[in-house]
């Protein structure tokens, strides 16, 4: 991969927007930028109109900082909180369907491998909870059933967040939201689960609580994906706006979630372990035995 497709022709210096001599000088085109560098850099997410304190937002922020190859990477989204932020990203998006985010994933990945075979170009889905796990489920799982080369992303805020708060299958078990007000009658969906059955090579469950954590899961996940099979991560994003809360009262939250049923989880396929570890990622774990000795 190179950033080769970023360099300012030297003759068009001068008509560049500033904003594009920014992310070319110092921003994600001109070096390996990460999530503990945020704030120091010109960044491909600025501006955004979710509301104060999205944790969704803080998650899309840290996810754009952390992917590996910006410049070869198209993000597909779908409809819901999410999608009003993509209009203000710097790099290559899609707008799919509510739900058909991954179906659109992968024909463009495929498209790509056939147009690009020399090149890598990583196709990212980033979608909220009813649009991965509810509207759009099948052509989630069956994506995966696939073994499609796309990373997965959900925004978990268990909620219909964008059109005013109805449950999703993410929702915990009774539950009260605004357009669901006798409580929710069924269990939380345990995607993390469904995506290791129907063959995710790299599944992590996160939350804002540890915005550095997601970073590093989601650069493993991407780099997983370009080269063995699809990923999922999945994080959980509180909605202050909808559960009616201050901001701080919603990292608070993400805080205690992280505590009790929204605790860190990592799985990944042995074949993962080695190519992360082989490409320096990750450090090899050591095994229980061989920790005693
Ligand atoms: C096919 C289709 N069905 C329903 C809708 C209406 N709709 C728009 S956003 C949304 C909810 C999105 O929820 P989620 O995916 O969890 O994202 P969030 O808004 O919570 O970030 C719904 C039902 C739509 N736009 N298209
Ligand atoms: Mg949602």
């Amino acid at each position: 991969m190179s950033l080769a497709i970023t360099k300012i022709n030297p003759a068009f210096v001068d008509v560049m927007p500033q904003e594009y001599l920014d992310l070319a000088s110092d921003g994600p085109f001109a070096a390996d930028k990460s999530v503990k560098d945020l704030g120091t850099f010109k960044e491909l997410i600025e501006e955004h109109p979710l509301c104060a304190g999205c944790n969704l937002a803080l998650a899309f922020r840290t996810l754009i900082s952390a992917l590996p190859c910006p410049e070869d990477t198209v993000i597909v989204g779908s409809t819901g909180c999410n999608s009003l932020a993509f209009p203000q990203l710097a790099i290559h998006n899609v707008h799919a369907l509510f739900g058909n985010q991954n179906a659109v994933a992968s024909g463009l990945k495929r498209g790509l491998k056939l147009r690009f075979p020399d090149q890598n170009k990583d196709v990212v889905v980033m979608a909220g909870d009813g649009a991965t796990a509810d509207i759009g489920f099948d052509m989630t799982m069956h994506s995966w059933i696939r073994g499609e080369n796309i990373t997965t992303v959900m925004f978990d805020n268990e909620i219909y967040a964008n059109t005013g708060g109805q449950e999703s299958g993410m929702t915990p078990f009774g539950t009260v939201r605004n357009m669901a007000p006798t409580g929710k009658n069924f269990q939380k969906m345990n995607v993390p689960e469904f995506a290791k059955q129907a063959g995710c090579v790299y599944v992590a469950k996160v939350s804002t609580a540890n915005t550095a954590k997601i970073g590093q899961c989601f650069r493993n996940a991407v780099l997983a994906a370009r080269e063995i099979g699809p990923t999922y991560i999945q994080i959980y994003t509180p909605c202050p706006t909808n559960l009616k809360m201050k901001p701080a009262e919603s990292v608070a939250l993400a805080k205690k979630r992280a505590k009790e049923d929204y605790a860190f989880e990592e799985y990944m396929s042995e074949e993962v372990e080695n190519l992360l570890v082989s490409s320096g990622a990750i450090k090899p774990k050591v095994k229980k035995e061989e920790g005693k000795k």
